[in-house]
C-alpha cells in the first residue's frame, strides 16, 4: 500500500494507542534525573517517546523492532517506509515511494543562485542547511498552516514536505559536492533510478563496479535513524514542537550533526587515520597506532569514531562497514588501517581510562568504536576522498530518521517541547 494511504490508516489507531497508554500508565514515573545528570548533558534521562527506532547499550540500533544487521539488505526509501509505518513495503509501495521522491527532485535554480555565491571554502555542511534553509518557502506546512488548518491535519502537509525535502536532497548535496569542489555542474535526477543509485551517479564518482552504488546504498540505510535523544533528531523534534515546519527543523537538526563529537566525527577519524597513515608511510603496524593513539589522547584530544554516549558494544554499524570494507577491498591500505586500529584502540582506551580514573577524572563508558570509525575508509577507497563532506552523506540518511519522527509527532500531536530548568543556586538552596 502507498505510503501515505498506510499512514492514513494507521494513524487514527496511533492516536488510540497513545489515549489508551496515557490513560493507563500517565501518572508513571519513566525516569528519576539526579544533578549530575541535569549537570551532565541529561545523559540516560528517559523524557521523550520515539517509535521509530531505540539504540540498546548493548545491541546497537533497532529500527520498529529490527536489529539494523537483520535488515542490512533494505534500500534506503524502504527503510523510510519502515521507519514510518513498522512494516517493509512490498514492490509496489517501494515503486510507489521512488516514483514520489523522482517526482519531487527537482532542484530549485534560485539554490544553485546561493550555494554558488557562498565563499569558496564554506563547510560542505554549511552549505547543505543553506541549501535547505533557502527551500523553506515551498513549504506546504507554512502555507497550510498560515491559510488555517485543524490539528489533525498537521501531519499531511509535513509528509509532503518530508517527500519534498527526500526527494530533492541527494540532488542539492550531489550537486553542491561537484560545485564545492570544482567538478562540474550538478547532474540531473535519473528518475528510473532508485534514491540511493541517484546520489550515488549525481556525485559523479566513477563506479565501473557498481559496488560505490551498493555502498551509498548501505550507507544511506545505516545512518538513518538513532532514536529521539542524539543531538541532530532531538534538535529537529524541538525545533518541529514549535510547529516549525520540515526545512527548519531538518536544517536544525543538521547543524547539530555538524558538530565533531557528533556526525563531524566521520570526518575527523578518516583524517586521524590518514595522519597515522602519512606518520608511518603506509599502513602502520598496531605497535605504532598504539604510540599514536596514546599520544593523541595525552595531548587532551579524543580519538574520533570511538565511545559513544549510549552504546557499550561494537557499534552495529561499523560492523556492518566492516564485513564491506572485507568483502569488497580488503586490500585497501586505508581501509586495513581501519580494521588494525579497531584491534589497538579499544585496548588503549580501556589503559587510558585506568589512567584517568587516577587522575581523579571520570572514566571512559565505552571503548567501542562507532558508526563514525569505518565508514570513510570505504568513501574514501571509491574515489570520494573529500572528507569535508562525509557528514553531507551521513546528513541525507538521518534526514529520513528526523522527518519520519517529524510525521510521527505532527500526527499524535505532540506538544511544544518545554523541560524546566533549574539554577545551580536552586539546587544548593533546596536539595
Ligand atoms: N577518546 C578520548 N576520550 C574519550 C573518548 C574518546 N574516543 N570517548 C569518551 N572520552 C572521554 C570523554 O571526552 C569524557 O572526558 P571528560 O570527562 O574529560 O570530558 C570521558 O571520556 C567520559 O565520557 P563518556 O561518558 O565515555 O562519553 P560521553 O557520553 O560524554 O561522550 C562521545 C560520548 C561520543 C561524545 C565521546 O565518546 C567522544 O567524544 N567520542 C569521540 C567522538 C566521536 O566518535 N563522536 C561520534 C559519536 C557517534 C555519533 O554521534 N555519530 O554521529
Amino acid at each position: 500500500m502507498r505510503l501515505q494511504d498506510k499512514l492514513r490508516e494507521m494513524i487514527p489507531i496511533w492516536r488510540e494507542e497513545k489515549k489508551e497508554v496515557l490513560t493507563t500508565y500517565g501518572k508513571n514515573p519513566i525516569s528519576e534525573v539526579s544533578v549530575a545528570q541535569a549537570f551532565g548533558g541529561m545523559r540516560g534521562v528517559k523524557g521523550m517517546i520515539c517509535d521509530t527506532s531505540v539504540v540498546e547499550p548493548d545491541k546497537g540500533l533497532i529500527i520498529r523492532g529490527h536489529p539494523l544487521l537483520t535488515i542490512k539488505e533494505l534500500w534506503p526509501e524502504e527503510v523510510f517506509y519502515l521507519l514510518l509505518t513498522g512494516e517493509k513495503p512490498d514492490d509496489e509501495a517501494k515503486a510507489a515511494l521512488q516514483k514520489d521522491l523522482a517526482d519531487r527532485s527537482d532542484v530549485p535554480d534560485y539554490v544553485w543562485d546561493v550555494l554558488r555565491a557562498m565563499p569558496e571554502d564554506s563547510h560542505p555542511m554549511c552549505m547543505l542547511d543553506t541549501g535547505i534553509l533557502v527551500m523553506e518557502r515551498d513549504s506546504e506546512f507554512r502555507k497550510r498552516y498560515t491559510k488555517g488548518m485543524v490539528k489533525t491535519d498537521y501531519w499531511e502537509p509535513m509528509f509532503e514536505d518530508a517527500l519534498r525535502l527526500l526527494g530533492v536532497l541527494p540532488g542539492i548535496a550531489a550537486g553542491m559536492y561537484r560545485i564545492r569542489y570544482k567538478k562540474g555542474d550538478p547532474i540531473p535526477y535519473d528518475k528510473d533510478l532508485d534514491w540511493g543509485a541517484n546520489y550515488a551517479r549525481m556525485l559523479g564518482i566513477d563506479d565501473p563496479t557498481g559496488n560505490f552504488k551498493k555502498l551509498t546504498r548501505l550507507y544511506l540505510m545505516f545512518h538513518c535513524d538513532h532514536e529521539g535523544g542524539n543531538v541532530s533528531a532531538n534538535t529537529c523534534h524541538t525545533v518541529g514542537s514549535a510547529l516549525s515546519d520540515a526545512f527548519y527543523s531538518v536544517s536544525a537538526g543538521l547543524n547539530g550533526l555538524a558538530g565533531p563529537l557528533h556526525g563531524l566525527a566521520n570526518q575527523e577519524c578518516l583524517k586521524w587515520v590518514l595522519e597515522v597513515m602519512e606518520k608511518f608511510n603506509g599502513a602502520p603496524s598496531e605497535d605504532q597506532i598504539e604510540d599514536m593513539a596514546f599520544e593523541t589522547l595525552r595531548a587532551g584530544k579524543v580519538i574520533p569514531g570511538y565511545g559513544h554516549a549510549v552504546l557499550r558494544v561494537t557499534d552495529p554499524r561499523f560492523t556492518g562497514f566492516n564485513e564491506f570494507g572485507h568483502k569488497y577491498l580488503p586490500e585497501d591500505p586505508v581501509f586495513m588501517t581501519v580494521d588494525r586500529v579497531f584491534k589497538v584502540v579499544p585496548k588503549v582506551l580501556e589503559a587510558f581510562s585506568k589512567e584517568r580514573v587516577a587522575a581523579g577524572k571520570a572514566p571512559i563508558a565505552n571503548f567501542w568504536p562507532n558508526v563514525d570509525a569505518g565508514s570513510g575508509a570505504l568513501l574514501y577507497h571509491y574515489g570520494l576522498k573529500e572528507f569535508e563532506y562525509y557528514t553531507v552523506l551521513f546528513s541525507i540518511s538521518r534526514s529520513m530518521g528526523m522527518l519520519s519522527q517529524l510525521i510521527v509527532n505532527r500526527a499524535l500531536g505532540t506538544p511544544i517541547t518545554r523541560p524546566k530548568s533549574v539554577s545551580a543556586n536552586w539546587v544548593t538552596k533546596n536539595l
